[in-house]
């Protein structure tokens, strides 16, 4: 049997201002020549389908056209979970006539105990989800409620009741969105260490997950940040930021047989680029420097200035380079004198102040009301954020 694993398509997503649905239709189409080619048997996709819980009327076109194609014409069973970013309610309607023609999308944490069962193996779809959610499901009582606080102490309590539903003599998949840490060659042991506030506990222990035969992840988009090679991120088949720029996109082609389970990873080639650029402004509007880009619409452009720009900068640089989905500038470097007399006042300050003594720092001069006004909404909104 042959799956192949996806994660992360963040339909509805926007590029700065522009919207990368055609982007998205590019690599699913991609994604369904490899599928079709390697004759699979089913295809993995590892949460975060849409980019918002509540997503846009184009968006939700987008993506039932896209599971329509791959379930309904291409007849290709789905194994899918919801992400962080899906809203799971609303992602879950629907589910059981969906099942029908063999697309399973699960949602709950009730959901994940039923694998779907195949010849050659059990598929445990494991939503992503919070502490809350578990301990709702667990009925566990209030005053047990901080030992249950952590996804990693959730898990611990999860995972065996996965493994309990394990038939011999099949291989045991698991599809779920979460941030795994670890290389998972340790055994798992649930200490008061881990217990404790310190550390990545956000994210589960690979360690946790070591009875499975292969861990089809989503939420990291970089395949490299996979923990090992039966536990893997298939990444996000587009590009949506910088620190992405570089990274070959694809998918995995996972085999699974009465042996055990491989997998042979498939690239996807991106149609439009993102490029990163830096250099000063006068650099970046030289024809010599420009000219060798493919611009105006067939690349996205990230540009960073090197030191001050100049008045309609962005305007010149989207003139030049078409579609620029940020403009960042690399202003010269503070004195050590500076540095350190500002690491020393921003010790223990609330990140507000810290940004208004930096800016009075460099400039000699205050953050007007309404700056300060939008710092404390980014600082807001950028707590509230998750990654990925
Ligand atoms: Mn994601």
């Amino acid at each position: 049997m042959k799956l192949l694993h996806t994660a992360d398509w963040h339909i509805g997503k926007e590029l700065g201002e522009y919207s990368l649905l055609e982007e998205q239709w590019h690599a699913f189409h991609q994604i369904v020549k490899i599928a079709v080619d390697e004759k699979v048997d089913g295809i993995i996709i590892a949460g975060d389908l849409y980019d918002r819980a509540i997503a846009p009327t184009s968006a939700v076109n987008a993506l039932e056209s896209m599971l329509r194609e791959l379930n309904l014409d291409k007849n290709f069973p789905i194994y899918a979970v919801s992400g962080n970013h899906d809203g799971a309610t609303r992602l879950g309607a629907g589910h059981e006539w969906r099942e029908q023609t063999k697309l399973f999308l699960n949602t709950s944490l009730a959901g994940a105990f039923t694998p779907i069962e195949t010849d050659e193996a059990q598929i445990f779809l494991l939503p992503f989800l919070d502490p809350l959610e578990a301990r709702t499901y667990y009925q566990i009582p209030e005053e047990q409620a901080a030992n249950y606080s952590t996804i990693e102490q959730v898990m611990a309590k999860i995972v065996p009741d996965l493994v309990a539903q394990f038939i011999d003599n099949k291989q045991h998949l698991l599809v779920t969105h979460f941030n795994v840490t670890g290389s998972g060659n340790d055994d798992y042991q649930f200490t008061s260490e881990t217990n404790s506030r310190v550390g990545g506990l956000k994210g589960v222990p690979a360690a946790l997950f070591n009875d499975f035969d292969y861990v089809a992840l989503g939420h990291i988009h970089l395949k490299q940040a996979s923990p090992n090679p039966k536990m893997q991120y298939a990444g996000s088949p587009v590009k949506f930021n910088t620190k992405e720029a570089q990274s070959e996109k694809g998918c995995f082609i996972v085999n699974i047989n009465e042996d055990g389970v491989t997998t042979d990873w498939k690239p996807i080639v991106t149609g439009k680029d993102l490029i990163v650029l830096k250099g000063s402004y006068d650099e970046l509007i030289q024809p010599e420097f420009y000219e060798q880009y493919e611009r105006n619409g067939k690349n996205w452009f990230s540009i960073t200035i090197d030191g001050i720009g100049a008045r309609e900068a962005r305007a010149t640089l989207s003139n030049i380079y078409g579609d620029v989905v940020e403009i960042n500038y690399n202003l010269p470097k503070l004195t050590d004198n500076t540095k350190t007399k500002f690491a020393i006042q921003a010790k223990g300050q609330a990140e507000e102040d810290v940004v208004g003594e930096f800016y009075r720092e460099v400039t000699d001069d205050e953050l007007s009301t309404k700056q300060v006004k939008i710092v404390e909404q980014t600082l807001t909104e950028l707590r509230k954020a998750e990654e990925n």
